[in-house]
């Protein structure tokens, strides 16, 4: 029996972060995604696609999402199971609840674990959120009432995981790996977590397309095989639509504006799709560093996202003190105050680029 895994594409994202038109085509991107998931899944022959929650998101979807996902299933073809999640819970009012799906969609719609028998003596559990927050846990008072192979599907919070992925946060229908076993399961499939993880219970395959930046680890589709034995076998495969990148770029040494948009251009001229730069460094004095300046900098992007990192503004400070003026005499008397020298650096920055009037431009170091 083989399947192919995914969670946590998140059509409709908002994209925050983007103008409008990258926001449109990274959401393009995440529909692309899933039309790439369901021809792997055909490539790869599967006899069955799993989605583990937050399909979409319920707060941004369009009628237009609701008949891209109908269409896209139904012309799949093969068994689908769906298991909502926080951002896609299931309720009459959810898009879940009002696409009449093409019989071979199969929608967990209850918060608690109910089977499917998908061959003779395996059985996929599997349950839905019914609200967006204060799920319980799904292994909670939960086990196995028969034999064969029995895995599951639902979206949660492994404990372990927590605290590095969502400290301070509210888990979303929490459980342990060892709950897993203990049941009477041979395997978890969940989502929820961004971060690929594959436990020895359990799988999280990580959302498919990048969402945000930094993320980092090999994520995607998985292709699941169960062996006669219930034993699991993994493979990860690529089906990302977006380039997502992160650069730092050295400002040190410049002496005009026009320079950060060369320094910008440069670092991102081998680079494709949404690029993040982040300025640092100490650019001359008299250089105004103004993010607006950096649009149309990097025009082969599809998106290039600029901000401000620790920024220095190389002051020449001795010549600044001879000056007979207000800054002058600010400077010198800083300098004769025998303050620590982390701490003369930084009210010497602040206080210089508060005389040139571009404090709210540039970060304190
Ligand atoms: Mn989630």
């Amino acid at each position: 029996m083989r399947f192919l895994l995914f969670s946590d594409l998140h059509l409709d994202t908002a994209f925050k972060w983007a103008g409008p038109d990258v926001a449109a085509s990274r959401r393009r991107a995440l529909r692309e995604t899933l039309q790439r998931i369901c021809q792997v899944a055909l490539d790869e022959n599967v006899d069955a696609l799993l989605c583990a929650g937050d399909l979409y998101e319920n707060d941004m979807f369009s009628a237009n999402t609701a008949e891209f996902l109908r269409l896209t299933f139904a012309e799949f073809g093969r068994p689908v199971y769906l298991a909502p999640g926080n951002h896609d819970w299931f309720g009459p009012k959810s898009l879940y609840g009002q696409v009449a799906w093409s019989s071979n969609v199969h929608l967990f719609q209850t918060p608690q674990l109910v089977p499917v028998e998908i061959t003779s003596g395996l059985t996929l559990w599997g349950a839905a959120h019914a609200r967006s927050a204060g799920t319980p846990g799904f292994l909670d008072s939960f086990s196995v009432d028969r034999g064969g192979i029995n895995l599951a599907l639902f979206h949660g919070s492994e404990n372990a995981e927590l605290a590095g992925q969502e400290s301070g946060k509210a888990p979303h229908a929490p459980f342990n790996a060892a709950q897993i076993p203990q049941t009477g399961l041979q395997h978890a499939f969940v989502g929820h977590y961004h971060a690929p993880k594959d436990g020895e219970w359990h799988t999280y395959p990580g959302n498919p397309d990048p969402l945000s930046f930094g993320e980092t680890g090999e994520r995607g589709a998985v292709l699941i095989d169960v062996g006669d034995d219930g034993s699991i076998t993994r493979r990860r495969i690529d089906v990302h639509r977006s380039e997502v990148h992160d650069v730092e770029v050295d400002l040190t040494g410049i002496s005009h504006t026009d320079q950060v948009r060369e320094r910008v251009a440069q670092a991102t001229a081998q680079l494709h799709g949404v690029v993040r730069v982040t300025l640092f460094g100490e650019p001359a004095q008299d250089v105004d560093i103004r993010l607006r300046d950096l649009a149309g900098a990097a025009a082969h992007l599809e998106g290039l996202v600029p901000r401000l990192g620790s920024i220095a503004t190389a002051y020449d400070l001795e010549a600044i003190s001879q000056e007979q003026t207000v800054r002058g005499r600010f400077v010198a008397e800083v300098q004769a105050a025998a303050l620590e020298p982390d701490i003369e650096r930084r009210v010497l920055l602040t206080g210089l680029r508060a005389f040139d009037g571009r404090i709210d431009e540039l970060e304190v170091s």
